[in-house]
């Protein structure tokens, strides 16, 4: 009797360690990495109204981007001097896909970034996702003076590491675009 209770704690411990090791932080880092928001230019949600020709000219589009870096565990305490915990962001990639069922998808695009997300706290940043090649090329010249309008699903991949690691880390985010000859505010 005494033996089977000795079995069934050791095999508990053994699924209690397992369970630990599974619990461990994403990429074993100490912070984890969220979004705390992602809104287009003029500060709404989405989606981004893309004017493919302003007032005769061509302006690429941004998104704000709002990165949160909490710590992994409540056990885990970094002295907030500490570099260690800290998130850089040196990168993103932006990838498109067709909502509209017709227009042929933008290509991929990747720009350098430099944010730093201390530990503990938030940080945002404007990145370019349409860039003028994008609106002077087609699908998009296309719209130009047309009554038409293309819709697009921007997924946005950023780059970072902890600091203090060469542990590359991920972090996705998406969100719709219209693209369509907008009627132009007055110059
Ligand atoms: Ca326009």
């Amino acid at each position: 009797m005494l033996r089977k209770t000795l079995v069934l704690t050791v095999a508990l411990a053994v699924i209690a360690l397992v369970m630990t090791s599974c619990d461990n932080s994403p990429q074993q880092n100490r912070s984890v990495l969220s979004i705390e928001s992602l809104i287009t230019e003029e500060g709404f949600a989405a989606p981004v109204i893309s004017d493919v020709l302003t007032n005769g000219s061509v302006f690429p589009d941004a998104v704000t981007v709002v990165f949160q870096n909490r710590p992994y565990s409540q056990l885990i305490v970094t002295a907030p001097d500490r570099p260690y915990g800290d998130f850089e962001i040196y990168k993103y990639r932006v990838e498109w896909e067709s909502t509209d069922g017709s227009t042929p998808a933008l290509p991929t695009y990747e720009a350098d970034m430099g944010l730093t997300v201390p530990s503990f706290k938030s940080a945002g940043a404007s990145v370019m996702i349409v860039t003028w090649e994008n609106k002077a090329n087609p699908p998009l010249d296309a719209l130009v003076g047309a009554n038409q309008e293309a819709r697009m699903n921007a997924k946005i991949t950023f780059f970072g590491h902890e600091t203090g690691t060469d542990r590359e880390t991920t972090i996705q985010a998406q969100i719709g675009v219209i693209f369509a000859d907008f009627a132009d505010p007055a110059p």
